[in-house]
């Protein structure tokens, strides 16, 4: 019996790891840790709440003293590490939130497994989540490799940045059994609708403006969710301690064509007559820092654990586009409220 906490369980990527654990391991104990900001919501884990291998707990990885409570109650065998405030926009209007959550939550949680785990490093696991947004930017050729060097520019990549480094350092210094993945872009069901890919949807079919920063020239590498969840559950067992790996999809898109992909989709999703949806993109102001262009080689991730995407771009992005027209509640519910002071403060001054 193995007892892992997940933190951010409830977020867009911890629930589809919360629940890709859940179901595949009967055998684990699963407890997932979250806050509930914004962005967390146990809707998210509505299917597997009642499994006998799942166990929720309110708690802020920020308050060391709850952390360090937690893991001397529990005693797990392993942590995976998503809580993070994560939407770069928010990081550029109040950049602290970042520090506190990214940089000092990991601290007090890499504390809290050292000071339980002592004399016993081998045999328990500290996997962090991370993204390749560390790396910075790259020009029109090249990929981001484990070699690459960080060079990261808004404040949310600063604070992952330098959550990678503590997360090293407790490796290298003080031999905690760490692993790091830094993944690109994700895309899939419950991506709370803030992010580009389901901001879009939701405002196509509302007939809302789609705003795409600058000329929308900007290149990511998306890869679907699950992909990335069964990634993390291959590393979590196999990845050598102290070890990175990258993981990408092998698929990089201009923000602009992704745009006009998504809008020839809702067309046909939603009856519309063709090129109507794109009457509703609007290029707006650039994000601050804005990096051109992410791509990952995950060459590593292939060769030693056999890891490829499963899914093509255009059929995962119509089944993500099919996921949210029919959860119209879902949607509704994390768009009310705080949802709407944030879009008006963001995006209309
Ligand atoms: P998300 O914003 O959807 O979810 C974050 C979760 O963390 C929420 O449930 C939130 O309630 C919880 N949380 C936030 N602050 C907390 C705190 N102080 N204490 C406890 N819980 C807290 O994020 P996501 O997109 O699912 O990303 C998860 C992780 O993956 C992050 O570490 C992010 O940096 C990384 N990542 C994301 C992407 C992406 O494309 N979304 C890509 C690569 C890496
Ligand atoms: O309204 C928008 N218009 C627009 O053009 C928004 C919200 C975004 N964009 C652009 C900015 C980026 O070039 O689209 C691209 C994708 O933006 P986001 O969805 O905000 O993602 P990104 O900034 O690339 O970061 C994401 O991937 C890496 C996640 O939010 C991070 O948590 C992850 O680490």
């Amino acid at each position: 019996m193995k007892k892992i906490i997940i933190t951010g369980g409830a977020g867009f990527i911890g629930s589809h790891v919360v629940r890709r654990f859940v179901n595949t391991y009967p055998g684990y104990e699963i407890i997932n840790l979250d806050k509930l900001t914004y962005a967390g919501n146990l809707a998210n884990l509505r299917d597997v709440e009642d499994a006998p291998n799942y166990r929720f707990v309110k708690g802020d990885i920020v308050d060391a003293g709850f952390i360090a409570g937690l893991f001397s109650r529990e005693n797990p065998d392993a942590v995976i590490h998503l809580a993070a405030e994560s939407h770069v926009d928010r990081s550029i209007s109040s950049p602290i939130d970042f520090v506190m959550t990214n940089v000092v939550g990991t601290v007090n949680l890499l504390n809290a497994a050292r000071n339980q785990w002592k004399g016993d490093y081998d045999s328990k696991r500290f996997y962090h989540v991370s993204t390749d947004e560390v790396y910075g930017t790259l020009g029109e050729e090249g990929l981001f490799t484990e070699e690459t060097a960080y060079d990261p520019h808004s404040p949310y990549s600063a604070s992952k940045a330098s959550s990678d480094h503590f997360v090293r350092a407790y490796h290298d210094t003080y031999g905690l059994n760490t692993v790091i993945s830094n993944c690109s872009n994700n895309y899939g069901s419950y991506h709370f609708p803030e992010k580009l890919i389901p901001l879009a949807i939701n405002n196509i079919k509302n007939n809302k403006a789609v705003p795409v920063y600058g000329k929308g020239e900007n290149i990511r590498d998306w890869l679907w969710v699950e992909d990335h969840a069964r990634a993390i559950d291959l590393l979590f067992h196999k990845a050598n301690p102290g070890d990175t790996y990258n993981i990408g999809g092998h698929n990089e898109w201009k923000n602009i064509d992704l745009i006009r992909l998504l809008c020839r989709i809702m067309d046909k999703k939603l009856d519309r007559e063709e090129g109507t949806s794109e009457n509703l993109i609007a290029f707006v102001a650039d994000r601050a820092g804005h990096d051109l262009r992410y791509a990952i080689d995950s060459g590593k991730l292939q060769r030693e654990l056999g890891w490829t995407p499963s899914l093509q771009f255009e059929e995962g992005l119509e089944k993500t586009v099919d996921w949210y027209l029919s959860n119209e509640e879902w949607l509704q519910d994390v768009t009310s409220g705080n949802y709407q002071e944030y879009y008006r403060k963001q995006y209309e001054g």
